[in-house]
């Protein structure tokens, strides 16, 4: 009995959610065209006109109706994070182990199967921008728990610009585009954003995430979240420990390179959107696993930085990542609108057991959140939108409003009261009633900032310190970009002096870009004469638990081999070899990879077997930036042809210089003889040389070696080192 009582409820847990949302959904098939009151409707391809050339007339309902509709299609987008893609999916714990720290049932009970959306998005661009600018990416999830909704509202990056909530409006005022002329659209390389960053020391850590790859990531499935913010557990002890959420993506951490995210947001700017898209259609599902950083109160003071303070993450090597659950992305949204445009997070939709931190940017956004909903939804009833309804039951003396969804029947709308037998009633704590954590406060009211704030670079500079070769690479030529467009010089000299303070290699790498004198002696103004106590406050780091370089800071180690959904190109024209083909693209589907055909034309071509084979994309409906690997098979008239093709050239000279994958078969390799591979050895005979991630085989008697060589340096994902060497790539 106790086990059918439980299985009952654990399925009306399962269920519900879909029941509920399921209410307000319309089926596209079927059915006849009506008016939005019901009427069925005759005629829709003309309006109603006074003779046949005649003027239309007021009285033409259907018309007004539809036009009205709309024009009013359209509600506010969101003041930042705009452009965004969402799924839906569900969250699940592996065991009760969280038991000791929080009372919250979806992060202890492993029999739950929480349903979430999860919104992914940029930050500055308009709803309508590309998928693949340089930017922050937000990570927002919804928990439908039985509890209440949850909203883990996080980004790609564990840090933030500012400490205090106050200066948000300064911050989005200064990187949208300029107020004058609106430009540039979704970028910060302009000057009104560095100007205030070079005024804002306390934005170093973050700047250092931002201009590193973490900003290009090569989807949704391969970045990691953060909650930023420090956040409270609270056991069923009501014992409180500080806790920060961690997003950890099971197919690793990989970025594209710059030139690939300017070239892709003319090819595709959907690029993130469709890959998340098309990833879910296929059941290639992005999955996540939930870490969690927990500190005692008692170690609040034991580290060099504030915990309260968003500018600082917690090293994990000093305070570990417990893994507690994982998340998958299943379904995609039926409506873009209704659900991905309509969604309403807020970082104070908190259930029993998680509660928030004095961080005073956090404070911020429990204001701004709710706030904004107000008028990008349009009044106080956007949690009745379906996408917004929670899936525990919803009861209060709340009523009216702008689009009123709920009908509450009887008389009674306040409380306390007798007519209705003093319900909806209030819940005692150990019966599931939020109560928030009694944290004791004291102070005298003041608008100043803590001196443990003030360390503003060790942090920035750890970053540095712990990415490898390349990615400091990235990092020094993202500088040279974003400043390289600054007009103003005292700008940008005011931000070699911010590098300068990080590390000195890396201010003169910069400057040397940028035509900015080094060292910083010859600058002819400093941070430091504008912000008042940069230097002086900029304390002594306290030298408390310390470390200078974390390698989970590293894309380098954050690698994963899945190639489950890596796309190959395969570059054909007539006569290419069929058994070449055949051999590794069964060799690639079955370890989960696509292939795609790519040739001059779309249609038909034609192998040296005489089979027809479809073309998948034709140069012009495509780009290498959108693959990540290449692949010319043998077949003497087909590299022929190859050869007096600019478009195939080119495909593979940025694939090249994209440090990605490239595969060759037999005469395919004279392909390569085309293009300057300095120090690359090429396979002359049998042997298959796979040399930075240059696969090739001259004589393919045995496709097996080369298909097995391929698919691991597929798994390797990019060849960094090539960088060095492809300075003099025409691509
Ligand atoms: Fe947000 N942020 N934010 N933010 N934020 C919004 O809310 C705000 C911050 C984040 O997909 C807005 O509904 C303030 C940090 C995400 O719908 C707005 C401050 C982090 C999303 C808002 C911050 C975030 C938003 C705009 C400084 C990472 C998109 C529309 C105190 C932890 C959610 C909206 C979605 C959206 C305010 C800083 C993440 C205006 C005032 C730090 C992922 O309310």
């Amino acid at each position: 009995m106790v086990f059918q009582v439980h299985s009952f409820i654990l399925f009306i847990l399962t269920t519900i959610p879909m029941s509920i949302h399921d209410t307000n959904q319309s089926e596209e098939n079927g059915g006849h065209l009506s008016t939005n009151q019901g009427v069925k409707i005759n005629h829709t391809d003309d309006s109603l006109k006074a003779g046949e050339r005649g003027p239309t007339i007021m009285e033409d309902f259907h018309f007004r109706e539809k036009m009205t509709h709309f024009d009013h299609e359209r509600i506010p987008e969101r003041i930042v994070h705009a452009r965004g893609s969402a799924a839906h999916g569900y969250f699940q714990v592996f065991d009760d182990s969280m038991k000791e720290y929080t009372k919250a049932r979806f992060l202890t009970d492993p029999s739950l199967k929480t349903p979430v959306f999860v919104r992914f998005s940029t930050v500055v661009g308009f709803r309508g921008s590309a998928d693949t600018v340089r930017d922050v990416r937000g990570f927002a999830t919804k928990f439908y728990t039985a509890e209440g909704n949850y909203d883990l509202v996080g980004n790609n990056m564990p840090v933030f610009f500012i400490q205090d909530a106050i200066k948000f409006p300064d911050l989005v005022h200064a990187i949208k585009p300029e107020p004058h002329n609106e430009i540039p659209q979704a970028s910060a390389a302009h000057d009104n954003f560095w100007d205030f960053i070079s005024l804002m020391p306390e934005s170093m850590h973050m700047i250092m995430w931002v201009l590193s790859d973490r900003a290009l990531p090569r989807s949704y499935a391969e970045m990691e979240g953060f909650g930023v913010h420090t956040f409270r557990l609270i056991n069923q002890f009501n014992e409180s420990r500080f806790v920060k959420f961690h997003w950890k993506p099971k197919a690793g951490v990989h970025s594209i390179t710059w030139d690939e995210t300017q070239k892709i947001a003319g090819k595709n700017p959907d690029y993130n959107r469709e890959q998340l898209w098309e990833s879910i259609e296929m059941g290639n599902y992005p999955e996540y696993e939930l870490g969690v950083q927990i500190l005692d109160e008692s170690q609040e003071f034991d580290f060099e930085f504030d915990v309260l303070d968003p500018t600082k993450l917690w090293p994990e090597e000093l305070i570990p990542v417990k893994i507690i659950g994982k998340m998958v992305l299943d379904r995609n949204p039926d409506n873009f609108f209704a659900e991905t445009e309509q969604v309403a997070f807020h970082p104070g939709n908190l259930v029993p057991g998680i509660d928030v931190s004095n961080d005073p940017l956090l404070q911020g956004r429990l204001f701004s959140y709710l706030d904004t909903q107000l008028i990008r939804l349009g009044g106080p009833n956007f949690t009745e939108i379906h996408i917004n309804r929670p899936i525990a039951e919803v009861k209060n003396n709340q009523r009216d409003g702008y689009m009123r969804q709920t009908v509450n029947k009887g008389r009674v709308n306040y409380s306390p009261n007798s007519l209705a037998g003093g319900h909806p009633q209030t819940v005692p704590e150990d019966q599931g009633g939020y109560v928030h954590y009694p944290q004791r406060l004291e102070g005298a009211k003041t608008r100043v900032r803590s001196d443990s704030f003030f360390d503003h670079f060790s942090q920035a500079t750890l970053f540095w310190k712990s990415m490898s070769e390349f990615e400091k690479k990235h990092i020094i030529e993202g500088f040279r970009f974003e400043l390289g467009k600054v007009e103003t010089i005292a700008i940008r000299e005011r931000m070699i002096d911010l590098l300068n303070k990080v590390d000195k290699d890396l201010a003169r790498e910069v400057s040397k870009g940028i035509g900015i004198e080094y060292p910083v002696s010859k600058l002819m103004g400093k941070a430091d004469d504008l912000v008042e106590g940069i230097v002086d406050k900029v304390a002594e780091p306290k030298r408390k638990k310390h470390i200078d370089k974390s390698p989970s800071l590293s894309q380098e180690n954050l690698k994963s081999d899945l190639i489950k959904g890596r796309k190959v190109a395969v570059l054909l024209a007539d006569g290419f070899d069929n058994s070449n083909l055949q051999s590794i693209k069964d060799s690639l589907t079955s370890a989960g990879a696509r292939v795609i055909i790519i040739s001059k034309m779309l249609g038909e071509i034609k192998s040296n077997t005489g089979d027809n084979i479809q073309v998948d994309k034709s140069y012009l409906t495509t780009g290498s930036v959108l693959f990540d690997a290449v692949i010319i098979p043998g077949g003497s008239e087909h590299i022929k042809s190859l050869k007096e093709q600019g478009y195939a050239l080119n495909f593979v000279l940025e694939m090249l210089k994209h440090c990605k994958p490239i595969g060759a078969i037999g005469d395919g390799v004279e392909l390569l003889s085309l293009i300057p591979l300095p120090e690359i050895r090429i396979s002359e005979d049998d042997k298959v040389i796979d040399k930075m991630g240059i696969v090739t085989v001259k004589q393919a008697a045995e496709p097996g070696a080369f298909n097995e060589a391929f698919i691991n340096v597929l798994k390797k994902y990019r060849f960094w080192e090539r960088e060095n060497m492809t300075d003099q790539v025409p691509a």
